[in-house]
């Protein structure tokens, strides 16, 4: 039998291993706990209501258990027995009310922000609208009103309402950003969930998919890119504006008969796969590769490196995702990653 110290050495580590564990989980902008608009305030204060209600619940209900115990203990020699309290009517008042009035104090407020919380801002002609369509890993960013397309970074203007409506292409995902809002499902099959958001900061906030949806779950992330209103008025122009193809003819033809059958740049190729116009001044290639130079990110690097990378064999970087491995020559994947590099959209100053 191991004795109760021989135990607690064993628990102490890996009770230590799981909290360092737990806390490399608090990246500063994936907290729901460090609101940054209104929307994630509303969320957290609904949590430090709740905790608070628990927090003294349990202090209550610890310290009286504890003075119960050893002011009432059996004393050596006592055989009598304690008063029974059993069908005593007004303690028993006094515990189903106490309960009553706390999920009272609980629950008005939490009702009240549900339907605060769910407001349909869709047809809002002040809110910018954005269609969000999930697919396995990445993440389609619509707007509605501009005749826009694209993926994986939604670049939203500061202060405005920012109306989702969010759908999936294949399996039930989930539109998770922490520190700006709570989630929503995104569902296949044409059923549309609506939330809405803003925020009142510029900044990037981390996007998180939060629902199992295969191998490389894990790795859908998305950011939220907030900018003034000029610098999104003008990215929206940029996006708008034609994008020549590569200069050089075996480059071009690569990517127009390899990548263009699915991607699209501009008003050429397909509208089903990543938009890749403007890839380069996203902060990501396909939401996980951070484009950067800092060497706090060891395993990332400036966005030709990126792109290189994943053109060269996404299935490294995201088992299972849609695009799979491009054959392509040596020079045709420079070249490409080359090109790609460039397409910068000039919108922020
Ligand atoms: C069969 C269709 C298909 C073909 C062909 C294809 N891709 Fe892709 N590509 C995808 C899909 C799907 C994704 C999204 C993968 C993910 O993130 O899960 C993607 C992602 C990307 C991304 C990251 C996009 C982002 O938003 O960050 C880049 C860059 C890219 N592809 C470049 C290329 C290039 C260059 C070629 C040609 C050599 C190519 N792709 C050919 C389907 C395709
Ligand atoms: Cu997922």
């Amino acid at each position: 039998m191991m004795n109760r110290w021989q135990l607690m050495k064993r628990l102490v580590p890996l009770m230590a291993l799981m909290a360092i564990v737990l806390t490399a989980c608090g990246r500063e902008d994936l907290s729901a706990l460090r609101p940054q608009g209104p929307v994630a305030e509303e969320q957290f204060g609904l949590m430090k209501l709740a905790i608070s209600i628990m927090v003294v619940v349990v202090v209550v209900v610890f310290a009286i258990s504890f003075y119960v115990i050893i002011r009432y203990r059996r004393r050596p020699g006592d055989k009598t027995i304690p008063k029974q309290v059993e069908g005593n009517h007004k303690l028993e008042i006094i515990w189903t009310v106490i309960p009553i009035i706390l999920l009272i104090i609980l629950g008005v407020p939490t009702v009240q922000s549900v339907f605060n919380l769910s407001k349909d801002y869709s047809k809002d002609p002040e809110a910018v609208k954005v269609i969000v369509t999930s697919h396995q890993y990445w993440w389609e960013f619509e707007y509605p009103e501009y005749g826009l397309k694209t993926a994986q970074e939604l670049v939203i203007p500061t202060g405005k309402t920012i109306s989702i409506e969010a759908k999936s292409a294949d399996v039930l995902h989930s539109f998770w950003i922490p520190s700006l809002a709570g989630k929503i499902d995104t569902n296949p099959g044409g059923n549309i969930n609506k939330m809405y958001f803003s925020a009142p900061n510029e900044g990037v906030y981390l996007g998180k998919c939060a629902e199992l949806c295969g191998p490389s779950h894990g790795l859908m992330d998305f950011k939220v890119k907030a900018v003034d209103g000029a610098s999104f008025d003008r990215w929206v122009a940029a996006l708008q504006a034609p994008v020549a193809l590569p200069a050089d003819p075996a480059v071009k033809e690569a990517f127009v008969n390899k990548c263009l059958v699915c991607h699209a740049v501009g008003d050429q190729g397909g509208p089903a796969y990543p938009n890749l116009t403007g890839i380069a001044s996203r902060e990501s290639v396909g939401g996980i590769l951070v484009n950067t130079d800092d060497p706090k990110y060891a395993n990332e690097g400036s966005v030709y490196d990126n792109l290189y990378r994943w053109i060269s064999d996404p299935d490294l970087v995201k088992p299972g995702n849609g695009m799979g491995k491009v054959e392509l020559t040596e020079q045709e994947l420079e070249g490409i990653s080359k090109y790609l590099s460039e397409l910068k959209l000039d919108y922020e100053q």
